[in-house]
């Protein structure tokens, strides 16, 4: 799969890529109080393939040779069923040092998985390990992998965030959405890449093809108040999800479970419903890494407490201000990347606590 995926994006350098997102009525970050999805326009663009006219537009680009069979495929069941599956996306000798890197920073302490009860061999979950691995963080920003969120989106498309785990989560079935929330909306994606063969006991992924359809259901749409969502995670548990068990129920919705042999991606669309289903046999690992992208150009934000995303936040130094090459030279992996300097910096390099220049 990835082969056939590199013969059709030949990395032939960034200016092949899509450009930016441009939001219909522009919102200044600076004015958002409270970073809920009321705050924001109602106003597009919509997400090519979420358009009722999204069928005729993949058939007149497959006409005009803008867009291959393979891609066509991948757009047509993206619009359909909310999600796509790449299998052996990523060979076995490229998990096996990801992950013995992973492993390597837990051990040096570089990670720290949070505290819980202990399994054997199996800590919980870590939140942006690509922070401080680097091959994380190569993986999340894979060209062929950004290559297929910029088709799904149409537009240039960012890495965002991480999270990686040996075993099954459990997490109760939601949408992104109410998370990592985008303006304009339904600009997120995410891909689970499989680092084994995941045991149908291990609590796979469980997602519901179709249920990307439903309306968005935000804090809004649940009535969680801002002082629930700033509160803590009650009202989530309160409110949100028995409203996603019962928008399942009333739409007859019917789960799928991510079976997936190592290598093998899914990647979903931003109102996908998803959780991790349970773990029916503790002693099965579920080694896994959630890689999220969003589009360049949409502001994010994490609707349920009303916070924009740390990316909007920081004190990053102005482009008039910045040297492009002095920020390649101090951090090779991103010239390696071939992406703009300036917009790598101000969109993660900052938040990553990336160097400026080789010497500071
Ligand atoms: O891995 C799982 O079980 C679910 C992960 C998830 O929901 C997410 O990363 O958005
Ligand atoms: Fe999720």
């Amino acid at each position: 799969m990835r082969a056939l995926l590199n013969r059709l994006w030949p990395r032939t350098g960034r200016d092949d890529r899509p450009k930016p997102l441009e939001p219909e009525v522009p919102v200044n970050v600076a004015s958002i109080g409270v970073a809920r999805a009321e705050s924001f326009p109602t106003a597009g663009p919509t997400p090519w393939l979420d358009r009722a006219d999204a069928l005729q537009q993949i058939a007149a680009r497959l006409a005009d040779g803008s867009l291959t069979e393979e891609q066509a495929a991948l757009c047509r069941k993206w619009h359909d069923d909310g999600y796509i599956v790449l299998k052996r996306f990523f060979p076995a000798e490229r998990l096996a040092s990801v992950w013995a890197a992973y492993e390597a920073a837990i051990a040096d302490g570089r990670v720290t998985p949070p505290p819980e009860e202990y399994e054997e061999g199996m800590p919980g979950r870590v939140l942006n390990p690509h922070f401080r691995v680097d091959s994380v963080r190569e993986m999340l920003a894979d060209p062929a992998m950004v290559a297929i969120t910029d088709l799904l989106f149409g537009v240039r498309t960012l890495p965002f965030q991480t999270i990686m785990g040996h075993k099954g989560s459990q997490q109760k079935t939601h949408s992104d959405s109410i998370h990592m929330t985008t303006y304009p909306q339904g600009y997120l994606a995410a891909n689970w890449i499989a680092f084994e063969d995941i045991h149908a006991d291990s609590g796979p992924l469980v997602y519901y093809p179709g249920s990307h359809r439903l309306p968005y259901a935000y804090s809004r749409e649940v009535g969680i108040a801002i002082e629930e969502g700033r509160a803590g995670y009650d009202a989530y548990h309160a409110k949100y999800e028995p409203f996603i068990e019962a928008a399942i129920r009333d739409n007859g919705l019917q789960p799928a479970y991510f079976e997936a042999e190592a290598g093998d991606v899914l990647v979903w669309h931003a109102n996908l419903l998803h959780g991790g289903s349970p773990r029916r046999d503790l002693r099965w690992s579920r080694k896994a890494l959630v890689c999220h992208y969003f589009a360049e150009g949409c502001i994010c934000y994490h609707d349920y407490s009303g916070s924009l995303s740390h990316l909007h936040l920081s004190k990053a130094v102005p482009r008039e201000q910045f040297d492009a090459a002095a920020y390649l030279a101090a951090n090779p992996d991103v010239a390696a990347a071939g992406v703009d300097a300036y917009q790598h910096y101000a969109s993660y390099g900052v938040t990553e606590g990336r160097r400026l220049r080789p010497d500071g």
